[in-house]
């Protein structure tokens, strides 16, 4: 058994069903969805746009390599309807968004995958989330 940690954002619709349904299906095709954050709204992070983020993580459990579950992830998204991820390099608002960012002890660097995520610890819509299922973890 697995346990990656994975983020959540949602800037379009109604964000907060958005990634209620973004984790229902996580725990349908990935695995079990074992933590869920508290959900937060924030500011729109390296891009410019009106429209707030409500971010979230969850930790689950599942037998999916790394590589599965970034397929899978990006499937759910594409199932929600995302649209397209940068133009010219440039962040898009956006339905529905799902990084991995840790999976168990792993180190992977490849062309579709780099873990764990390069640029989590300086973003605190994912850091904020993330420690409060870490601290839940180890209250234990
Ligand atoms: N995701 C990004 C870029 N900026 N800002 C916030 N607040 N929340 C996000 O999820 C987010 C972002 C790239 O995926
Ligand atoms: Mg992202
Ligand atoms: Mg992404």
């Amino acid at each position: 058994m697995h346990k990656p940690y994975l983020s959540l954002g949602s800037n379009l619709g109604n964000r907060i069903e958005n990634i209620q349904k973004a984790i229902e299906l996580i725990d349908e095709r990935m695995g079990t969805v074992y933590r869920t954050s508290t959900f937060i709204e924030t500011e729109p992070v390296g891009f410019q746009s009106d429209n707030k983020f409500i971010n979230a993580v969850c930790l689950i459990h599942t037998h999916f390599s790394p590589h599965r579950c970034l397929e899978e992830a990006q499937a759910i998204e594409q199932l929600m309807g995302r649209k397209n991820k940068t133009v010219d390099g440039i962040y898009q608002d956006r339905i529905i968004d799902i990084d991995l960012l840790m999976y168990d002890d792993v180190e992977i660097c490849d062309e579709t995958l780099i873990l764990p995520h390069p640029r989590m610890k300086e973003r605190g819509f994912v850091m904020t989330p993330l420690q409060e299922i870490l601290k839940s973890e180890t209250d234990l």
